[in-house]
């Protein structure tokens, strides 16, 4: 697929998480697959974090991370896409909220569009209560004005609670 050049071309953000089997490796596939059609390319990547679970405690801990994207998709392909990729992942729909998953990809931002659908909430309704998004994202996009609340993400990330919740940066062998 070519691509005009006048074509719309749109940034998000997008968190990915998994905390079953190889956790990083889960991630960096989630994120290989999401990006092989010509429609999407990532600009922008985190480091990964290892983070306490949220939600639900009784599961291993998370391994997180957030990137941008430059994608000609609208929101809801991009969801279908996120969707589509988890479920190749070997997702499984059938288990808890908030429990153990092989790789999620959740749309945290898109532009600075607010969107109430009955299938996605845009920016994300939990990424301002959470390290492991805020985290992340703080590294790559601190300055970004979250259009609901009015406040950058390393103000979010400052506020008391977030430093609280367990989130480490992992420190990976680059040659592996
Ligand atoms: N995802 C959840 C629930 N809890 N906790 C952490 N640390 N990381 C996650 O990605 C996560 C979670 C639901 O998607
Ligand atoms: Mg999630
Ligand atoms: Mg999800």
């Amino acid at each position: 697929m070519s691509q005009a050049p006048d074509e719309k071309k749109y940034i998000a953000y997008i968190a990915v998480g998994a905390n079953l089997g190889d956790r990083v490796a889960a991630c960096r596939q989630g994120a290989k697959m999401l990006v092989e059609n010509r429609d999407m390319r990532i600009f922008v990547h985190s480091p990964y974090y290892e983070t306490a679970p949220m939600g639900y405690d009784d599961q291993p801990w998370f391994v997180n991370a957030v990137f941008g994207v430059e994608t000609g998709l609208e929101p809801a392909q991009l969801l279908a896409r996120l969707k589509e990729t988890e479920n190749r992942a070997g997702r499984d729909r059938s288990t808890i909220r908030f429990g153990p998953r092989v790789l999620d990809l959740d749309l945290i931002f898109f532009e600075n569009e607010i969107i109430h659908g009955p299938d996605l909430v845009v920016p994300h309704p939990r990424m301002h209560q959470r390290a492991f998004v805020l985290r992340p994202l703080a590294d790559i996009a601190p300055e970004l004005i979250h259009p609901e609340l009015g406040r950058s993400v390393r103000e979010l990330l400052a506020d008391p609670g977030i430093a609280a919740q367990g989130c480490e940066r992992l420190t990976l062998n680059p040659t592996t």
